[in-house]
């Protein structure tokens, strides 16, 4: 239901439509503003708002497409209970209250024994904070369910910045477009990032220098002027030499050093471990390509770092992020509002986590904690003294674990267990969705209400709902709050209604009429956060030793950590593999829509050309990559994108919609990372060969 008049626009050439706001639910740093143009009761279009500076009415192809992707044939508009072996993807419609009322029998059952045994798993395919866990996390905590680390994405980088920054804070992305050098480290923004990518243009207009520090040849890469290929992995090298030369050569801000840093001493003695011929060999790059990045980086101004998630995918990722982020500090960069780093701004937003999640409920209960990267091996254990009860039941929302958990042999053995409840809400039948006992129908962004924060930029966006729910879809939080009526949850909290948990999200931090009047609302910042020092850490100084992980016997600076699979430790899997993002897909959504799947073509795994002549491999052959956890069949492509040494294979196909039923996550493993229990799904080690029966 539309609860507000959404925005008309007239007009002798539109005079029927309407026009409403709202924003991208997805999980990328640009976080747009939507104008949905419905007729009748149907969503027509959806675009760029050109109000909202950040998006500046333009979209990237995937989210143009969102139409297409709410109105899929497939979408599912009906619950659906399976009915036929776990992972057979057989189902048959039920209602709605029939259910609902069996799944709750199931969860008190197994509540009545140890809520424990119910584990909610969900990520962020959609960031909006009441679609994601502002209903969910009170039901949850109500029951006492176990908690889940949510760490599959950003936890190492995070940590990073919390030990070095004090939070995940840093430079305001607008002002990337003044900067006169812009180093985009870890990330595709093309693909990834596209917005910010706008701004990089600008700058480069105006005499920037851009370089990108990528193991691939990107598509960011490919426009920047300088690409510094290293190997996976092996950022925190690059770094500390680039400090190296930095007190080398003296191009130091002392001033800025002394009076807003801890631990310089340190990390001085530290940092001349890594003359750059040290790092060269460890990265595989050139000497000069290193040393000259630290005289640019040293002598321009202002300097912006650019860094994303994809470095820290690895097992020293948060060590590297912690290096990485001392460089502006170094250099006085942070002093200019063009200079500094960017991680993720998600801490500046004063989301009001507690009243909206209401751990309170949990009334001193301290479920145990699962970690999401594990739950192919989780899911296969039994009840320990260590590990707590058997995993009985899932609740999966918002996610879809069988195509992005790591080591998915492992996850679908899990998923397949007969004596597992899970229950899917999803749009789609994915693959996770296709293990699941009942199917719950969820609504899209364009029929439900949400509030977003942004971890690309600092503006909050309410998301109104432009169209009725499809079929018989239902909200996230609307299936919640039914679930928390069967189950006897009686606190006022679960009858707030969408629009009330989209105030309380920042509360009065953000004035609530400025998002329902026009959409956004940009968060009061100054524009160069830490021109005078003032970071959010315990001593308001950027910590380059941090005494706190060294009383808990980690390393108090930033090192550089070896991966836990380096090239040349293994005969059998001499490749790195690393697995980004294709462009037109988004994690795994979007891999079902045909018009985006036609221009991804197939699932591909780009070589260099001396790995593939090596084995005998030609461009569109099929290939098969595996290591001792599985394998997983594609399309070879020999190209320049693929260093040696490192094959790329993009991510992340539907397995059922990829060439074997399985996808990249097959070869990857459930190791975390040094610092915030990540993911190391670009730590990888693979053998690639002609597959034994070429198809096509
Ligand atoms: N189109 C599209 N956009 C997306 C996503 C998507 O799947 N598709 N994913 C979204 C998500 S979930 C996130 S978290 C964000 C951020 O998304 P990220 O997954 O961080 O994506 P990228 O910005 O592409 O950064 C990955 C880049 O890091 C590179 N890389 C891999 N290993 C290393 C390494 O060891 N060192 C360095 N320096 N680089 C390395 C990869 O080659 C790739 O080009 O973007 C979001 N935006
Ligand atoms: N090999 C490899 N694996 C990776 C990565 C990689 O780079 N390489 N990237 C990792 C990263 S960075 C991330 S963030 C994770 C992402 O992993 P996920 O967060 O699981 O992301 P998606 O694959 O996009 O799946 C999100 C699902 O949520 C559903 N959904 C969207 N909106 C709603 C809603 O409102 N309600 C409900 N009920 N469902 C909804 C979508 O239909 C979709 O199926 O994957 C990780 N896995
Ligand atoms: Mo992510």
């Amino acid at each position: 239901m539309i609860d507000n008049p959404p925005h008309r626009v007239g007009g002798p050439t539109n005079p029927v439509d309407t026009v409403v706001r709202g924003a991208c639910p997805h999980d990328c740093p640009d976080t747009c503003a939507l104008l949905t143009t419905v007729e009748n009761g149907v969503a027509l279009r959806v675009q760029g708002n050109p109000d909202h500076r950040h998006t500046d009415g333009a979209l990237c192809t995937k989210v143009s497409r969102y139409t297409e992707r709410s109105y899929h044939p497939e979408r599912i508009l009906q619950p659906l209970r399976r009915t036929g072996p776990k992972g057979s993807g057989q189902f048959a419609p039920v209602g709605w209250d029939e259910a609902l009322d069996q799944i709750a029998a199931r969860l008190k059952a197994i509540a009545a024994r140890d809520p424990q045994a119910i584990l909610p798993y969900s990520y962020a395919g959609t960031m909006g904070l009441v679609q994601s866990e502002g209903m969910a996390a009170r039901f949850f905590h109500r029951l006492g369910a176990s908690h889940l680390e949510r760490t599959i994405c950003a936890a190492a980088g995070a940590e990073g910045l919390i030990t070095t920054l004090g939070a995940k804070v840093g430079m305001k992305v607008e002002f990337f477009a003044e900067a006169k050098l812009i180093v985009i480290w870890g990330s595709n923004s093309i693909a990834s990032n596209l917005h910010f990518w706008r701004l990089a243009q600008q700058a480069k207009r105006d005499g920037a220098r851009l370089v990108c520090i990528d193991p691939r040849r990107s598509e960011t890469a490919d426009k920047c002027h300088e690409h510094i290929a290293l190997r996976p992995g092996t950022d925190a090298a690059l770094a500390l030499a680039l400090m190296h030369d930095l007190i080398t050569h003296d191009w130091l801000d002392h001033d800025y050093i002394a009076q807003h840093t801890l631990g310089w001493d340190a990390l001085r003695e530290r940092a001349l471990q890594w003359p750059p011929e040290r790092a060269a060999e460890v990265c595989g790059i050139p000497v000069q390509q290193i040393t000259d990045l630290a005289r640019a980086y040293g002598t321009t101004r202002p300097a912006a770092i650019r860094l994303n998630y994809g470095m820290q995918r690895v097992r020293g990722g948060g060590n590297a992020v912690r290096a990485i982020a001392c460089l502006p500090a170094l250099v006085g960069a942070w002093r200019h509002r063009a200079g500094g780093l960017l991680l993720s701004a998600s801490g500046h937003f004063p989301i009001q986590r507690a009243t909206l999640h209401r751990p309170d409920l949990l009334a001193g209960r301290q479920p145990r904690t699962i970690n999401m990267i594990t739950i192919g091996d989780d899911l296969l254990r039994d009840s320990s003294p260590a590990f707590g009860p058997k995993i009985e039941a899932l609740i999966v929302y918002n996610s879809n674990p069988v195509a992005v958990a790591p080591e998915s042999g492992q996850v679908v053995k899990g998923f397949e267990r007969e004596d597992l409840f899970t229950v899917v809400l999803e749009h789609f039948q994915t693959d996770t969705a296709d293990h699941a006992d009942y199917i719950l129908p969820a609504t899209t962004q364009l029929e439900h209400w949400d509030v977003h924060a942004s971890y690309g930029h600092t503006d909050v966006l309410l998301n109104r709902p432009a169209i009725e729910p499809l079929g018989q879809a239902r909200s996230n939080t609307d299936i919640f709050r039914a679930l928390a009526a069967r189950l006897g949850f009686d606190d006022p909290c679960f009858s707030d209604s969408d629009e009330t948990l989209c105030r309380t999200a920042f509360g009065d931090e953000v004035d609530f009429q400025t998002l329902l009047d026009q959409g956004f609302a940009t968060l009061p910042l100054p524009d160069a956060p830490f021109a005078q020092g003032g970071f959010p850490t315990p001593s308001g100084r950027c910590t380059f030793f941090n005494a706190g992980l060294a009383a808990m016997g980690l390393d108090g600076l930033p090192d550089h950590l070896p991966n836990f699979e380096t090239p040349g430790s293994s005969e059998l899997y001499p490749l790195a593999m690393i697995s980004p993002p294709a462009r037109n897909f988004l994690n795994s959504s979007f891999v079902n829509v045909k018009s985006l799947r036609d221009i991804e073509g197939e699932p591909v795994l780009e070589l260099h050309a001396d790995d593939a002549s090596a084995r005998g491999i030609q461009s569109g052959q099929v290939v098969r990559v595996f290591n001792d956890r599985g394998e997983y069949l594609c399309k070879a492509e020999v190209s320049k994108r693929a260093r040696p040494g490192v094959v790329n294979g993009l991510g992340i196909w539907w397995r059922k919609l990829g060439l074997a039923g399985t996808n990249v996550n097959q070869l990857t493993s459930q190791h975390l990372t040094d610092l915030g229990r990540g993911p190391v799904f670009y730590d990888c080690l693979v053998e690639v060969e002609p597959a034994a029966s070429p198809t096509t």
